[in-house]
């Protein structure tokens, strides 16, 4: 990682576009025009602070390379590392030790690793929170079913578990080890052969290398606390042991993803492809409009189910509207788009661009990525935000407490909320004059091998192996993670797309990243005859043909929420297995390009564990530390296989990601 890129980067964002997304470049001017911030506004005032007289960044340069350490009550310290050119606009005396003694090498690493704690804990107890909504239902507490029960069986059998066992049975089994899985048992030394659903899914190519490394996951929260542990003062002050516990929490977050997409989808129903749109304009003025945003499809899809029943129609027909229109947000939104078809408004960089249209009548916030100013620019309009987690509160807001066992009284709550709001709405709407975009999601690994299968009954992976071989595939790149307003928001996801696709590398995408395509047109098949490389577009037309659909599969193949990056390492496992390699071995790449949250970083070390290159736009605050950034961009390759390459063009990145690929195929020693 060149030394200094950080500074480049802020030098390129003063000369770019805040989106290429029209509508949402409609509605941030329309925002600044009312006299509103929105999250684009606040990052545009950093970048002017950059523009002043004295060079001096809006952002503190301490903590963007990861220097600056607030652990204890003796500091804070900022220091320096000798080995790292002092930027001019850096004046003040330089000292290359906190108070405590601890050097650049040490905050950095220390720093890193709490931002997977974050990132790690988030993904467990949403996990914990589903697989005791399995539980409940297992034993007849909720009204939720088993949607899926061939989902049930396939996991329970992936477990060990079968026999004579009935439905609920099952299911019990499967919640009670994701429970121990996420938790750990309080004997101990149940946990030490590690997390079951890890041995149990990942190849064995690759649990050895991470028992070897000894960074294989016990449990989420035993791993947790271990972290914390050793990021308190006085104890790790080694930068490789931080960061080998940064790869052992980012894989016990990707177990927790595998676990949460596994429970979805049996509770929920396992999703196939379907068409739906997105973009701001999925609103409509005529309806009741309720946005739906978070992390807890189960929640969204009760609330979704209830708005169905004849008694809310008529409700809100007696209000006035034609009826109720969901769209979903963020990740909830990729949830919903999958399942249901729900059209999605956008992420959480729009949330205050929807709510400014002024026809959101409730805006629904379960947990996490929902930004704090929501609440700021709904007091602006009539929009109800309406709370529902214990930890995620927000100021104003409509708290209506969920949980699973009262998940019927609480969506009737919610509507009812929603419903009533419709005749409070302001003067002050304003619709972007831009269509929302055509798009299909719904790629689940089971709707995939079920289209493989119908060209090869026997072994659905062969057709894709074999055109993986043949170079018709050249690759496949996992665009995933958030939108960042630090770059030209969703232009890099859609450049390294279209990059990658002409060169015939399939792209599947998840979370923000996946909605960034589906804004750039990426998710329909239309899209495949104008950027598809000649033999990526011939395996794609085969394939829709095969799936019956008279026309190609879109090129991005939508796999649903960040969650569901458990969908990709499910995908790619079965194709390790299958050739007798390890991830690492395959020519597959992950963009996290606009990566903002500490899961995505959590992620995408999980993701370096495993064994995969992942590709980053946005400068981590790493670089303070010269060792800790050659680990992370070098050294690791040697270990794990897996890497993070900085790069913040994206055509730049694309050609990286496209050399790997091909380093890779060299190393299977298939058609170049
Ligand atoms: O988990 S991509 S901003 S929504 S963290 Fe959040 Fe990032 Fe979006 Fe879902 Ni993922």
């Amino acid at each position: 990682m060149p030394k200094l890129k950080i500074f480049e980067q802020e030098k390129s964002s003063r000369q770019r576009s805040r989106t290429t997304d029209p509508a949402t470049e409609h509605m941030i001017n329309y925002v600044e025009g009312l006299g509103f911030d929105s999250v684009f506004t606040r990052q545009k005032r950093y970048e002017e602070k950059f523009m002043g007289v004295v060079p001096k960044t809006g952002r503190c340069d301490f903590g963007s390379l990861g220097i600056c350490c607030r652990q204890c009550l003796m500091g804070p310290c900022r220091i320096w590392h000798k080995d790292v050119d002092l930027p001019l606009r850096i004046n003040a005396p330089m000292q290359t030790k906190g108070t405590c003694g601890a050097s650049a090498d040490v905050i950095v690493a220390r720093n890193w690793l709490l931002f997977h704690s974050r990132g790690c804990a988030a993904h467990s107890t949403s996990c914990k929170e589903v697989a005791e909504t399995l539980l409940k239902t297992a034993r007849g507490k909720t009204s939720f079913a088993l949607k899926d029960i061939d989902k049930l069986k396939a996991v329970a059998s992936k477990l060990g578990y079968s026999g004579e066992m009935s439905d609920n049975e099952l299911a019990e089994k499967i919640a009670l080890t994701a429970l121990s899985d996420i938790m750990g048992k309080p004997d101990g030394v149940s946990n030490e052969k590690g997390m079951v659903f890890a041995n149990a899914y990942l190849p064995p190519k690759v649990l050895n290398r991470l028992k070897e490394l000894d960074i294989a996951p016990r449990s989420s929260f035993e791993d947790l606390a271990d972290a914390d542990h050793q990021a308190v003062i006085g104890m790790m002050s080694d930068p490789y042991y931080f960061l080998m516990q940064s790869l052992k929490l980012g894989l016990a977050d990707i177990i927790a993803l595998l676990i949460t997409t596994e429970i979805h989808d049996i509770l929920l129903g396992t999703p196939s492809p379907a068409k739906s749109k997105v973009g701001i304009n999925v609103l409509d003025e005529k309806m009741v409009n309720i946005a739906v945003h978070g992390h807890v499809p189960t929640l969204s899809e009760k609330l979704i189910e209830w708005a169905d029943s004849g008694e809310y129609k008529d409700k809100a027909k007696l209000a006035g509207a034609e009826g109720i229109n969901f769209v979903g947000v963020c990740c909830t939104g990729a949830e919903v788009l999958q399942r249901q078809s729900i059209p999605l408004a956008g992420n959480n960089l729009q949330e205050d661009l929807i709510i400014a249209t002024g026809i959101v009548d409730a805006f629904l916030m379960d947990v996490q990525c929902s930004y704090p100013s929501g609440h700021e620019m709904a007091e602006q309009f009539h929009t109800k935000i309406i709370t529902t987690m214990k930890d995620a509160r927000v100021p104003e807001a409509d708290h209506i407490p969920y949980d699973a066992e009262h998940s019927d009284e609480w969506a009737r709550q919610a509507l009812d909320l929603a419903i009533n709001n419709f005749s409070k709405r302001p003067n002050k709407v304003h619709i972007p004059p831009y269509e929302p975009v055509d798009a299909m999601a719904g790629f689940s690994v089971e709707a995939c091998l079920g289209v493989l299968a119908k060209i090869d009954h026997k072994n659905p992976l062969k057709p894709l192996i074999d055109n993986i071989v043949n170079g018709n595939i050249y690759g496949v790149c996992l665009v995933a993670s958030c939108n960042s307003p630090k770059l030209s928001t969703d232009e890099t996801y859609n450049t390294i797309a279209k990059e990658l696709l002409k060169n015939n590398v399939l792209i599947v995408g998840t979370g923000c990243a996946a909605g960034a395509c589906g804004r750039g047109g990426l998710l329909f098949p239309e899209a495949t005859n104008e950027y598809a490389g000649e033999k990526l577009k011939g395996v794609l037309e085969a394939l829709g043909g095969a799936a019956g659909l008279g026309e190609p599969l879109p090129p991005v193949w939508h796999m649903g929420s960040c969650v569901d990056n458990s969908r990709a390492v499910h995908l790619t496992s079965a194709l390790a297995v299958n050739l007798n390699v390890a991830l690492k071995d395959l020519p597959v790449v992950v963009s996290a390009a606009e990566a903002v949250t500490e899961k995505a970083v959590s992620i995408g070390s999980g993701a370096i564990a495993l064994g995969f290159p992942v590709h980053i736009s946005v400068v981590p605050p790493v670089i303070g530390s010269p060792k800790v950034a050659k680990l992370l961009t070098s050294d690791m390759k040697d270990l794990t296989g897996g890497y993070y390459i900085v790069e913040p063009d994206p055509v730049a990145a694309s050609n990286q990601l496209l050399d790997i690929i091909k380093e890779k195929r060299k190393g299977l020693d298939i058609v170049l």
